[in-house]
């Protein structure tokens, strides 16, 4: 039997981890695009990549970027994957507002350029296609929960490059006859998540303020709403959507929604602190119920200048078409989260004392 190919781009990400580590287990030939850095940026995927030269390197990597075309299409004629997942994007949303023009280049054209070196390859009836979209489409929702049916009302630089994408996808599908399709993801964390998303920085900061290396956590709108899942339970969800024989757009949730105070109380009460609230609006602390001590300031510098106040998605299609359901519940998710980040700074030996 020969082994099945897949390209990964986004591979040095969080999700790009847990997909390689899955189709590693899968028997899968894995193959990750990688963009370069000043350092090494390769630490998610360090289970799995040794260099080039050692036989026991499960995967193999290749440099490129999705603003570079030529790059694409170089990588794409090297491995000649069956299955390419594109993860790769611009994904923070407070920072798409900052950089626009690079998040759209990246996430929308990026997308564009990828599909296009596909059909111009003339790999477009071999390859299956995910690609990233995202529960920020639905912005200023519509209905609640979201479904693959709700109207997309994208609301920052982000959502708009990611709503491009997707209509790319689709576009693909209708007119050339890809096998491409959309993943709708909702929220999905993890220990690996990147450290300046709302739950990794709780988690972190639950870690070094109960190791006394950091007094506060300063935080933007603590009311904000998201339906969260574990990162580990979404991949799969993208595996199977390229296991099945005709393409589709699938949304993956958990369908239970959390505000970002809900988040923190949790992840404060895991270690023994619980958390009181006093004030309101930009004056509102969260004070350590046992010592009085303030550990949670609101700081509007993480306030975007379109906010998304409510999320959270319906994954019946999904359940019914593709035998998807999450399995890590809101409450593991977080004490997996924070036990981590607990476990880095022990056995780094990290205190102030
Ligand atoms: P992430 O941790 O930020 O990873 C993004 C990946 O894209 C990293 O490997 C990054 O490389 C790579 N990348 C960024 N710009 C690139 C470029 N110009 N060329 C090539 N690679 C580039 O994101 P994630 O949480 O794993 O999310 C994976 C994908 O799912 C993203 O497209 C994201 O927008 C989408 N998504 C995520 C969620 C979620 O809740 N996690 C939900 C819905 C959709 P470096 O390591 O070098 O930075
Ligand atoms: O953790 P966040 O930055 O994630 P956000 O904006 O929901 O985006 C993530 O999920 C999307 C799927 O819906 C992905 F497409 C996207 O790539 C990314 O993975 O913020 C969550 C919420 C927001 O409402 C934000 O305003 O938390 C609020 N928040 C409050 N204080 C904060 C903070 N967010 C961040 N990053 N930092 C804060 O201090």
């Amino acid at each position: 039997m020969t082994k099945r190919v897949a390209l990964i781009t986004g591979i040095t990400g969080q999700d790009g981890s847990y997909l390689a580590s899955l189709l590693v287990s899968k028997g899968y030939e894995v193959h990750g695009l990688m963009r370069r850095s000043s350092s090494l940026n390769t630490d998610r995927i360090g289970h799995l990549y040794q260099e080039e030269q050692d036989a026991t390197s499960q995967i193999r990597m290749h440099f490129g970027d999705m603003s570079d075309g030529a790059s694409l299409f170089r990588v794409l004629k090297e491995v000649k994957p069956d299955e390419v997942y594109n993860l790769a994007a611009q994904s923070h949303v407070k920072v798409s507002f900052d950089k626009p023009e690079y998040t759209t280049d990246v996430n929308a054209t990026g997308v564009l350029r990828l599909l296009e070196a596909i059909r111009l390859l003339d790999m477009g009836e071999s390859i299956r296609f995910y690609q990233a979209s995202t529960s920020e489409l639905f912005g200023n929702v519509q209905e609640t929960p979201q479904s693959e049916t709700t109207p997309f009302r994208p609301r920052s630089p982000y959502a708009i490059s990611k709503h491009f994408a997707f209509q790319t996808v689709v576009n693909y599908r209708e007119a050339y006859g890809f096998h491409a399709s959309n993943g709708i993801l909702f929220n999905h964390e993890g220990p690996k998540r990147g450290e300046n998303f709302v739950s990794r920085k709780i988690t972190r900061a639950v870690a070094a303020i109960c190791h006394g290396i950091q007094d506060k956590l300063y935080l933007g709108n603590i009311n904000s709403r998201r339906d969260w899942g574990h990162a580990r339970d979404y991949v799969e969800g993208m595996w199977l959507m390229l296991q099945k024989e005709t393409p589709g757009d699938y949304v993956l949730a958990t369908g239970e929604e959390h505000s970002v105070r809900d988040f923190v109380e949790l992840a404060f009460e895991m270690v023994g602190r619980p958390i009181e609230w006093e004030g309101s609006a930009l004056e509102e602390k969260g004070v350590d119920r046992k010592s009085g001590k303030v550990l949670i300031e609101i700081d509007p510098q993480y306030y975007r200048p379109a906010e998304v106040n409510s999320l959270v998605g319906n994954a019946a299609k999904a359940r019914d078409e593709l035998g998807w359901t999450h399995k890590t519940s809101f409450k593991e998710l977080v004490q997996e989260m924070v036990e981590a980040d607990m476990q880095r700074l022990a056995s780094a030996g990290m205190s102030r004392a």
